[in-house]
């Protein structure tokens, strides 16, 4: 099928604030540089969410959203050496080319190779794949896994064991690494330390066991939906509060610095809100404490605290991606699944067609789910 386009399912994000709609589209075939992916399964993370509901500033429609997606390389552009028909992959969000400034410096996971074109929604050549009812439609993150065929930078991909399966491995494409990462990389997480992970979802939950893996001390998980207690426990923690029902006058920060005699070696916020993400860094132990945002707030938000805060020794700081370098760090995220050295399928806790995939939207919503899964 190499020059051919494919016509296929997609689920099309129209306009924001809109549920998708399932349409026939077409994706056209992969140019220099660029792999088509037959997408087995993607995850439906909170960003997704984020960004349809017309908060992002980068949002732009209409669009095919996604990017937590696994599958098989359907076909390759001229030029594209790093994978091959038949290999099982997943689409990164974050790139990892090794030329730029960005990833030789070896101090982040970010890449700038593409970073322009992939936040308007546009492959590098400044065009879309997609095409939909005589109109292009944008792509999103560099993956728009919400296709049955989606076409990436060759950058933006990366093969690992067969012997894993797409609709577990999915997750590793965002929510769960992006926690993981987060404890293990970003925050480097010792022995012993304490850690509050305010917000338990996938990636607060991903936190946790990354803290786990780690033998913190104290791994306190802060949320206002009780439901969460027994999972934060189930991935390692050792401590739960419900931010919502404390005592009149007694602060979550408070709390936090009673319960870790002077606060936390390491905070996470994984909510996305700028009160969290203050109450976060302020639960910090003074003088060393560092709190890493992971969480992505909606346009216009600012996060702000005294700056005497920082000045007492915490340092903010934040991740994408975990600061896991797609293409050099995944394989082996992936091999440590199957080694059994990571939980992944314990995070699924609803699975649907991609037909139904408003209802994993819905999901997230009502609280009772940690991660829904498209099947394609
Ligand atoms: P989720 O919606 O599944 O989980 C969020 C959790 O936060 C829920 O359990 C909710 O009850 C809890 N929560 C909400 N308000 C709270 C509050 N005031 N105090 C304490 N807990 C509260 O989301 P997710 O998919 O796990 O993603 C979490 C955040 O991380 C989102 O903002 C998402 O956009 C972001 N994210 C960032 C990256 C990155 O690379 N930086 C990657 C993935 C997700
Ligand atoms: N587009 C938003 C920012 C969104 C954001 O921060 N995205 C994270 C990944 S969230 C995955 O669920 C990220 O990778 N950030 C680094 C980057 O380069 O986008 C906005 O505010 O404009
Ligand atoms: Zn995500
Ligand atoms: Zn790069």
């Amino acid at each position: 099928t190499a020059g051919k386009s494919i016509f296929c399912k997609a689920a099309v994000a129209w306009e924001a604030g809109k549920p998708l709609t399932i349409e026939d589209v077409e994706v056209l075939a992969p140019r220099a540089h660029e792999v088509r992916i037959k997408v087995l399964n993607t995850g439906v993370c909170h960003t997704d969410a984020y960004t349809l509901s017309g908060v992002d500033p980068e949002g732009a429609f209409p669009c095919i959203l996604g990017h937590e997606g696994a599958g098989i390389v359907e076909s390759v552009g001229e030029g594209v050496t790093n994978v091959k028909v038949g290999d099982h992959v997943i689409a990164l969000y974050t790139p990892e080319c090794g030329e730029c400034k960005f990833c030789k410096s070896g101090k982040t996971n970010l890449c700038g190779k593409i970073r322009a074109t992939q936040g308007k929604g546009v492959m590098p050549d400044g065009t879309s794949r997609f095409k939909c009812k005589g109109q292009d439609l944008l792509h999103f993150m560099g993956c728009s896994t919400f296709s049955q065929y989606t076409v990436v930078t060759d950058i933006s991909v990366v093969a690992y064991n067969p012997k894993a399966e797409a609709d577990k491995t999915c997750l590793l494409g965002c929510g769960i690494t992006t926690g993981y990462g987060a404890a293990t990389i970003t925050a480097n997480v010792q022995e012993g330390d304490n850690v509050a992970v305010f917000g338990a979802g996938c990636v607060g939950l991903s936190v946790v066991q990354g803290a786990a893996a780690r033998k913190a001390g104290k791994i306190i998980v802060v949320d206002i939906n009780d439901k969460k207690e027994e999972w934060a426990t189930k991935f390692g923690a050792t401590d739960f509060v419900n931010s919502a029902k404390l005592p009149e006058g007694t602060t979550i920060v408070d709390k936090l610095i009673e319960m870790t005699d002077g606060g936390c070696d390491f905070t996470f916020d994984c909510t996305g809100n700028v009160n969290v993400m203050r109450a976060a860094l302020e639960a910090c132990h003074k003088g060393w404490g560092t709190s890493v945002i992971i969480g992505v707030a909606a346009a216009g938000k600012e996060i702000s605290t005294r700056p005497f805060q920082l000045v007492t020794g915490r340092v903010w700081k934040g991740a994408a991606f975990g600061g896991v370098k797609g293409r050099s760090q995944l394989p082996g995220i992936v091999d440590d699944y199957l080694d059994g050295k990571i939980k992944v399928e314990e995070f699924i806790t609803h699975r649907h067609p991609l037909e139904k995939i408003n209802t994993a939207f819905e999901d997230m919503h009502n609280g009772d789910c940690i991660r829904a899964v498209i099947n394609m």
